[in-house]
């Protein structure tokens, strides 16, 4: 046991007349109970010493304070809370400044909001991302910001959760000053002294009634922006709390205003919504971690090559040069290459386009691409990706001439998204090198990245591939080899419970309604549509002869497939996209087809509440996940939540689906399973971790836990 008492997260020292208040508390300074502890103690010390004329606060390490401590969030409270600990410091009667560097994030710039005077340094980031976690700035954020700013841009900021750099912040009013130099504790403390100097007082923000002035503007505003997030944020709770209390600051005396702000922020803090995002926010995190990235020290990747210039071979090209590494993409021939260069230059178009890239760095990203009909011109490349057509033997040939011209140590990656990758690894000379990158598509967007990982890779490869997930600012999430892995194997299963309920009763558009109900962007058929229907056909075909003949097997997208109706490349799917359209309409001849297909199976229809619907897509994708868990293809149910989350649509405010499951309870899973077995017990088998977990009470979180 460590005896040794714990160093103070909170220091004062005196530097002539001015109190300089660190807060030492890695890694990001978050307002745990010592901070709110210390800084109240520094404030006490400062009224109370004569001598003191000025407090100067600055942050130790990376961050001026990331915010409240979320780690306590659903945890008995412990006084002094923040709001207590701002209003305290707002009541200096001594001039308290800020010296801001890195994140000031939530309750990190609410302090620094109760301070009299901010500065802040070039590499400061100052935000309200409290929304993003379902919750509101619960420290006085919604109050002080408007009286700073003026109630248009604050309520943006919280409502965006976007950090504003330095030089915005200071012309928005959100700082005084910007810092010069490297050193915050300099610049802080010249600005402390001039302020001493000139006499300067306490600036209580509380008073500053300037950017309110003009009431009926800040009533326009404020419901232009309630308006406006009722239609796009519909399904998310804390959003329009942050307009209530931001409508308190217009309406109310600023104590009453807090008070307001308080109780809305405690309905936020009780929410499944807050839970939800912070479980995502954590999972994010703890997903980088994996065995190999503690044990192994990742190959040095300086110069990637991608095989294959289609969609998926571009996406990823994009991906890849967009953090700033080179790319070479073979292909097999000078038209296919000429096609996959084109490919990457569509994409860097429209970000032009749209003005978000000016053509001279287009011309200088695109410098770093270079393509070849060659492999010879990969054998220096430090990782190759290959993107080819999903066939095992083409897959294995593109292999052979990797392992033929790569030099040793080069990483041989897969973006399969089911073949075996321990069949592949087999069939090279260096197995040890080979390891699944699956990208999801459009590869330069989509966040997630599954590193697949097989049996005889070496774990420095495997620390290679979160490295560069890392440069590629994706999320990673390791899997294991199986078909389809994490996040497609799941897929599978509830998509084949939609099937069946197309085939029982519900039409697409119904279950697409319930999904985006439940705050899914998009429903599975939307989805299908959007994919295209051919990949999943072919996949079907090719696994007809191994399909065991017992499982229920529903034949509607086969028929719309043999028309010709892929989705959204061929005008319509399940739905129609007259003239090229984004959003299809429902189609009555596919409801016909259906209606033939649900006789031809002799089924008779009944109808489903879309309540219905989502339990029956939620237990079938819970029991796959808990299989998939069980099996070691995910680590922890974490993983799993982090991989539907960012790879399939699942609302984040959810958690994900093994949080949802141990919110809604698994007692509760498994009944639901249990029923739906007495129609059809075969695809119904309550998968045994389930079974286990609840017997021993308790949930897929335990399993979270290091
Ligand atoms: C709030 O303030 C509410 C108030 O309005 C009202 C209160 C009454 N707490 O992301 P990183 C950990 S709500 C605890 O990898 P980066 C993180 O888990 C809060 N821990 O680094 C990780 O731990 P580990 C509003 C936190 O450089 C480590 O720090 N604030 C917190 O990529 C490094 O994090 C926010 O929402 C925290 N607040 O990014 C800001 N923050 O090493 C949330 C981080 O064990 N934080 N950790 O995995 C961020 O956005 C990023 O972490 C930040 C640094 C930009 C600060």
């Amino acid at each position: 046991m460590n005896t040794e008492a714990t160093p103070s997260v909170v220091t004062t020292t005196r530097l002539g007349r001015v109190l300089l208040v660190t807060i030492n508390h890695p890694p990001v300074n978050a307002l745990s109970v010592d901070v709110r502890r210390g800084l109240l103690a520094a404030v006490q010390e400062a009224d109370a010493d004569a001598s003191v004329a000025a407090v100067l606060i600055v942050g130790a390490g990376r961050a001026f304070i990331a915010g409240a401590d979320i780690r306590e969030f659903g945890k008995p409270s412990m006084a002094p809370s923040l709001p207590e600990v701002c209003s305290r410091l707002e009541a200096c009667r001594k001039p308290v400044v800020v010296a801001i560097h890195g994140p000031a994030l939530g309750g990190g710039l609410e302090v620094a909001l109760s301070a009299h005077y901010r500065l802040a340094m070039p590499d400061a980031r100052l935000g309200l991302p409290e929304v993003l976690l379902g919750l509101l700035p619960g420290a006085g954020g919604t109050q002080r910001a408007p009286r700073l700013m003026g109630v248009k841009p604050a309520l943006e900021m919280m409502l965006s959760g976007r950090h504003q750099g330095a030089g915005e912040a200071l012309t928005l009013g959100l700082v005084d000053r910007l810092g010069e130099g490297p050193d915050v504790l300099a610049a802080g403390l010249a600005y402390a002294g001039e302020l001493v100097a000139s006499g300067a007082g306490v600036r209580p923000t509380r008073e500053a009634d300037a950017a309110l002035a003009d009431k009926p503007a800040s009533q326009a505003a404020l419901d232009a922006l309630k308006a406006d997030t009722a239609k796009k944020t519909a399904g998310l709770f804390s959003p329009l709390k942050i307009i209530e209390a931001v409508q308190g600051a217009l309406d109310l005396p600023f104590d009453e205003a807090v008070a307001l702000e308080r109780q809305l922020f405690l309905q936020c803090l009780d929410s499944p919504q807050r839970a939800g995002l912070i479980h995502a926010f954590f999972a994010e995190r703890e997903v980088a971690k994996s065995p190999e990235t503690r044990n192994a020290t990742p190959r040095a990747i300086d110069s990637v090559g991608v095989i294959g210039g289609g969609t998926m071979g571009a996406g990823i090209a994009v991906a890849v040069l967009n953090a700033g590494l080179p790319v070479t993409m073979v292909e097999r021939d000078d038209a296919a290459l000429a096609r996959g260069r084109a490919n990457v230059e569509k994409v860097y178009d429209g970000i032009v386009a749209k003005g978000r890239m000016t053509p001279e760095v287009r011309a200088a990203v695109m410098a770093r691409f270079s393509g070849s009909t060659s492999y010879d011109a990969l054998a220096r490349a430090d990782l190759v990706i290959e993107a080819v057509f999903e066939e095992m033997g083409v897959k294995k040939a593109v292999f052979a001439e990797l392992d033929r011209v790569c030099k040793p140590g080069a990483v041989l990656a897969t973006n399969t998204s089911y073949l075996d990758i321990d069949e592949i690894a087999a069939s090279v000379s260096r197995p040890q090198d080979v390891v699944g990158l699956h990208f999801f598509s459009p590869a330069h967007i989509m966040k997630l990245l599954e590193i697949v990982v097989p049996a005889q890779v070496s774990a420095d490869v495997v620390a290679t591939a979160f490295e560069l997930a890392k440069k590629l600012k994706k999320v990673p999430v390791r899997a294991g080899v199986c078909d389809g892995f994490i996040g497609n194997r799941m897929l599978a299963v509830y998509r084949a419970t939609a099937d069946h309920m197309l085939e029982d009763g519900a039409s697409p558009y119904q279950i697409d309604a319930a999904a985006r109900e439940f705050g899914y962007p998009m429903g599975p058929f939307q989805v299908a549509d959007l994919a295209g229907g051919d990949i999943g056909w072919a996949t079907r075909k090719r696994k007809a002869a191994t399909r065991d003949p017992e499982a229920r097997y529903v034949q509607i997208a086969d028929r719309l497939c043999e028309r010709g109706w892929f989705g959204q490349k061929t005008g319509r799917g399940y739905y129609l996209y007259p003239k090229g359209a984004r959003v299809g309409i429902p189609d009555d001849e596919v409801l016909a087809i259906i209606e033939a297909e649900r006789q031809r199976a002799g089924t008779t229809p009944r109808p489903f509440s879309n309540q219905d619907i989502m339990r029956r897509y939620l237990a079938a994708m819970v029991n796959e996940g808990a299989r998939v868990v069980a099996e070691g293809i995910a680590l922890r149910p974490l993983d799993v939540d982090v991989t539907l989350v960012h790879g399939y649509g699942f609302p984040r405010f959810r958690g994900g689906p093994m949080k949802y499951a141990d919110t809604v309870g698994l007692p509760t899973i498994l009944a639901d399973i249990q029923a739906f077995a007495r129609e059809d017990p075969l695809f119904w088998q309550p998968a045994p971790l389930l079974l286990q977990l609840i017997e021993e009470g308790r949930d897929f979180d335990s399993l979270n836990k290091p």
